[in-house]
């Protein structure tokens, strides 16, 4: 069973494309189950206990249920516009920005931009960081100094998978780190 395979068809429907199986998304980003199941189950095998399952494994812990488990929904990452209820939280004094480096000469003019999802994105240690760079081709870590944003006026949320979010770090905001 390739659990992996689909948790990523997953995060598509319930981030970026649920119309790709046929589903809708309240505006807090909540999906029905049983018309999740039914849609991925048009073109590959799930059942609840395999939902569940994924749920409960996932590495980075992207879903979550409602109490009954009659909804499911993505914890970050979405590019549809739903509003998550995502706390609005005090960021520690730094967090981290992992990247590719065909951006960086990009990034020191816009500065961090959420391109096409809701949010950037930023994590709370540099080892993250750099995972989340390495997708985009040879990594670069930025430091960002996210204490003098908040200082400054900018708001920050936690999901609760521990991601940081942000709508825009400026420029002057951020310091290559390695
Ligand atoms: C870059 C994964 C040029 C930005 C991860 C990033 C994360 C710019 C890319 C989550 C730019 C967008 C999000 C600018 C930003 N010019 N490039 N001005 N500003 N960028 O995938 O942060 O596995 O949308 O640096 O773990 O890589 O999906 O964002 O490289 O938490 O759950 O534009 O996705 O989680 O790429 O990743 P993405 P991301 P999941």
């Amino acid at each position: 069973m390739d659990l992996v395979g689909l948790s990523r068809y997953i995060s598509l429907l319930l981030r970026h494309r649920p119309e790709a199986a046929g589903i809708t998304l309240d505006e807090h980003g909540w999906a029905d189950v049983e018309e999740l199941l039914e849609g991925i189950g048009r073109t590959r095998y799930i059942d609840m206990a395999i939902l569940e399952e994924i749920v409960r494994t996932d590495d980075k812990q992207r879903y979550s249920f409602n109490e009954n488990k009659t909804l499911i929904r993505a914890n970050q990452g979405h590019s549809v516009p739903v509003d998550v209820e995502l706390p609005q939280t005090e960021p520690p004094g730094f967090l981290y920005h992992g990247t590719g480096e065909n951006y960086v000469v990009s990034i020191s003019e816009k500065g961090l931009l959420h391109r096409g999802r809701l949010y950037v994105h930023l994590s709370g240690d540099m080892a993250t960081a750099l995972k989340v760079g390495a997708r985009h081709g040879k990594p670069v870590i930025y430091r960002v100094d996210s204490g003098r944003m908040s200082a400054d006026g900018y708001v920050f949320f936690r999901s609760v998978n521990g991601v940081w979010l942000t709508k825009h770090v400026p420029a002057g905001y951020l310091t290559i780190v390695s």
